[in-house]
């Protein structure tokens, strides 16, 4: 039996801190896109159960044309069960408010809920979720009694313990659930592909979200297609790519350049030396050293170049080197606020460098922001 395991589609989410709002409605509708074209491929490959484990939806007002498309995407497929866990992104039950929810899609709430994945056949592929709360996330995991006769899986959303992300999530005592028979534990949360074994039988994997969505999210995204033998009880599992476009960060070193136009020259050269295809997402982080008196213009360099990608956005996390020994003796008011800001003890190398600059800035009469 063929079992797909996703999670954090994070449909609906505003995506406007990376795109224009124009692009960000239509990177929403690729996002709901990856969604149906997943659902194919399922129905293509003779997959019997999808498991969403949480964070589906990512909004307070989610669109009628995402559950729309939704729901009608697993009506039109009922040779395919879903199991949709919610996340702690997911607000209420967006799809069992349906005036009737379809019969092939199941849910979960915060207590254990078993359903048999294969019922047609030997029974014994089963399928354990809670939904974590502040209440029950301390106790939960250590409450559940799996057959170990049987093939195990077990979804739950949430950050497993031990790792340093700060967030509102749930933890997971991933230890809780060690020897207890159970062969894989399908979760959500981490949007990054992560797999661990945790005793001899049984591995919990973190599928990453199914598209990247900002540039903390670089890198290959999809999901995991479990292929489960009911007789022997064994299984395979492997990691499907599948976002239609993906995020590269990459840093460039700009040290001595004199402003934008030469960074402009250098990113172009930059661009024409690496194979990333049009249709990616691509952020430029600038590095190095560069002139005090050196200004780079980030958005009319993103403008020069907004064609070459679906969006090109340049950081500027260049340094500037300063040059003291050439105030030293320089008697105007300029040289002195240099040498005051460089007198002062309580700043660090970094403020005053950006103290002089605002500074300069000012006795040019340019604008600073
Ligand atoms: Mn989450």
């Amino acid at each position: 039996m063929k079992v797909i395991h996703l999670a954090d589609l994070h449909l609906d989410s505003r995506l406007t801190s990376v795109l224009p709002s124009e692009l960000a409605k239509q990177r929403k509708r690729e996002l709901l896109k990856a969604f149906l074209n997943m659902v194919d491929y399922a129905r293509d490959n003779d997959v019997e159960a999808i498991i969403i484990a949480g964070d589906m939806f990512d909004s307070d007002s989610i669109l009628v044309s995402t559950r729309t498309g939704v729901t009608n995407a697993i009506l039109a497929n009922p040779s395919i069960e879903f199991y949709y866990l919610r996340g702690n992104h997911d607000m209420d039950n967006v799809l069992s408010d349906e005036d009737v929810p379809p019969d092939n899609l199941h849910f979960f709430d915060d207590t254990w809920t078993k359903y048999i994945l294969n019922y047609k056949g030997e029974g014994n592929i089963c399928l354990y979720g809670a939904e974590l709360t502040q209440s029950n996330s301390k106790h939960i995991c250590l409450e559940l009694q799996p057959d170990s006769a049987d093939f195990n899986i077990v979804t739950l959303h949430g950050q497993i313990t031990g790792s340093a992300v700060k967030d509102k999530a749930e933890n997971i005592n991933i230890k809780e659930l060690k020897d207890k028979g159970i062969d894989y534990i399908a979760l959500g949360h981490v949007h990054a592909y992560k797999e661990e074994k945790i005793d001899a039988r049984c591995t919990y994997c973190y599928p990453g979200c199914l598209e990247g969505r900002g540039f903390d999210e670089c890198g290959e995204h999809g999901f995991v297609l479990l292929d489960i033998d009911e007789v022997s009880r064994t299984y395979t599992h492997e990691f499907i790519p599948f976002a239609s476009r993906m995020l590269y960060e990459e840093e460039l070193d700009v040290t001595g350049v004199s402003g934008t136009f030469e960074t402009m020259e250098k990113i172009r050269d930059f661009l024409d030396n690496i194979a990333i295809e049009s249709k990616h997402l691509v952020r430029i982080v600038l590095t190095g050293e560069v002139d005090v008196k050196c200004e780079i213009d980030t958005a009319m360099i993103e403008d020069n170049f907004a064609d070459r990608f679906y969006i090109l956005k340049v950081k500027d996390n260049t340094k500037i080197k300063l040059d003291l020994d050439s105030f030293k003796k320089d008697l105007s008011l300029r040289g002195e606020f240099i040498r005051t800001v460089e007198e002062d003890e309580s700043l660090s190398d970094e403020d005053k460098a950006s103290i002089i600059k605002i500074g300069l800035q000012g006795f040019a009469g340019e604008d600073f922001e």
